[in-house]
């Protein structure tokens, strides 16, 4: 596995020790301070653990952001019910890659990380929900898993603390709608994952109707290193309201693709500059900053800090932090085409604008990119986007809007291209693009 680490700005955390030989290993992991974040968080109360982890200023990483500890901090206490931890490890969204390389390099990070937030909401269960076309993740988790009962950190009295915590580890079955965190309950209960309605929210009703925290991998992960370095130096990087370090997922037309750690806030410039920049003799057209599912950007916003604040002013959201990059040959109606056809196919059928609108769009997308389409229907386009976005159950109808808003935006003229030369100009047949 390749991992090109930011060292001019930021020593990597996650991802430090990821070329090490069996760095997925108990041994590997304790020779780089592993589990001494677990011991000092038995040795605080659990409302000052949650404290902790709040002034830390740690947002969520799996695309909205939440504080964490917030998100724990609502967890009803002294409530009789069982409490749950779920940890999302359902990565699926197009262009994240940071998830499962975690996992498969770094299994331990996450096991340390669960115990600990476990024992923050009093929850004598855990939950990793994972992605399960990935086999050989979810053997290494499972070893993983193993190794640390075995030596005392997860089952009964770890570590002397009289806290138990049990761990179950459950492959789900490929569907991307089980990335939403309602939807994962579902599946994980056993039933067809779709999204519920919200309120109430998991930390109020979630797991067999229990008060639980859905967490994304990435945030778990970073909290053992939170607790064990210390708040102020996770807040001595990123910016005041997305402080800490980050995995990001690059990808597409540049020269070194893979998951580059740094700080919230470095820009997609910098990332390039440390990565070897895109393919020898091509210039950046678009990318996305948060997966597909978050508005495209173009080469005019090279230098947006990748933070919360700084991506959401430029018109865009951070989501997953998957920068998918794309150079002046890419067809920007083929590239939204293929992304439409994956949210019309992984749309889960339950709300009417979503399930019906990414079908239409698909067909009139196809339609322009093969040369069929009419004038008119850009305005369709847009309009049936409208109806999707903010219309929809939940947030994969706006995932399947943006592109389309963002696209037509920045590159009207490409989709009136397709319109009035009835085809594609990248068409090799067609175009100087390929020449
Ligand atoms: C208690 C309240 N809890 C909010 C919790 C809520 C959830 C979290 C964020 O979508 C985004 C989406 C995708 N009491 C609460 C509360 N919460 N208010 O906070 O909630 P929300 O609704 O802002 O976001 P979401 O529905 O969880 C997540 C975007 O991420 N995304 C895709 C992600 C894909 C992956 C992947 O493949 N690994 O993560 C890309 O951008 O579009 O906007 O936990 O319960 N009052
Ligand atoms: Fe299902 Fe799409 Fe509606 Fe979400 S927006 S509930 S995926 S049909």
């Amino acid at each position: 596995m390749t991992v090109e680490p930011a060292e001019k700005l930021l020593a990597p955390v996650l991802s430090a020790f990821w070329d090490d030989p069996k760095s997925w290993t108990l041994d590997t992991y304790r020779r780089h301070e592993g589990y001494e974040g677990l011991t000092k968080a038995l040795a605080m109360a659990p409302d000052d653990l949650i404290a902790y982890v709040k002034d830390s200023g740690l947002r969520g990483r799996g695309g909205a952001g939440f504080p964490t500890g917030m998100k724990w901090q609502f967890i009803p206490q002294g409530d009789g019910k069982p409490h749950y931890l779920v940890v999302n490890a359902d990565e699926s969204e197009p262009g994240t890659c940071k998830d499962i390389p975690l996992l498969f390099a770094n299994p331990h990070a996450l096991i340390e990380g669960m115990v600990i937030a476990c024992y923050a909401i009093r929850s004598s269960h855990a939950f990793i929900y994972l992605r399960g076309e990935v086999v050989p993740v979810l053997r290494r988790l499972h070893e993983a898993v193993r190794e640390a009962y075995e030596a005392g950190y997860l089952g009964k009295n770890i570590q002397g603390s009289g806290f138990d915590l049990e761990l179950t580890v459950h492959a789900g079955a490929g569907a991307y709608i089980c990335g939403e965190e309602t939807a994962l309950l579902d599946s994980l209960e056993g039933r067809r994952g779709q999204p519920r309605l919200r309120p109430p929210f998991p930390a109020v009703e979630g797991l067999y109707a229990c008060p639980t925290v859905v967490n994304n991998v990435e945030s778990i992960a970073s909290v053992p290193a939170i607790i064990q370095r210390g708040k102020d130096w996770f807040k001595s990087m990123g910016s005041e309201k997305s402080p800490g370090f980050t995995l990001y997922s690059l990808s597409g037309h540049v020269a070194s693709p893979g998951q580059y750690e740094g700080p919230l806030g470095i820009t997609l410039r910098q990332l390039l500059d440390l990565s070897g920049g895109m393919r020898p003799g091509h210039r950046l057209k678009f990318w996305t900053p948060g997966g597909s599912s978050t508005p495209m950007f173009t080469d005019e916003h090279l230098d947006v800090p990748l933070d919360y604040e700084g991506v959401g002013a430029a018109g865009s959201m951070l989501g997953t932090k998957a920068l998918q990059c794309f150079d002046e040959t890419t067809c920007v109606v083929r590239a939204v085409t293929r992304w439409t056809e994956f949210y019309a196919h992984e749309s889960c059928g339950k709300c009417t604008p979503c399930r019906e609108g990414t079908y239409w769009l698909v067909q009139l997308l196809r339609d322009i990119e093969a040369g069929k389409g009419r004038p008119e229907d850009l305005d369709k386009l847009n309009d049936i986007a409208d109806n999707i976005n903010g219309k929809s159950f939940c947030a994969l109808g706006d995932g399947a809007a943006a592109p389309i808003f963002s696209s037509l935006k920045y590159f009207r003229a490409e989709y009136e291209e397709h319109i009035e030369g009835k085809g594609c100009p990248f068409d090799p047949a067609r175009s100087t693009v390929w020449a």
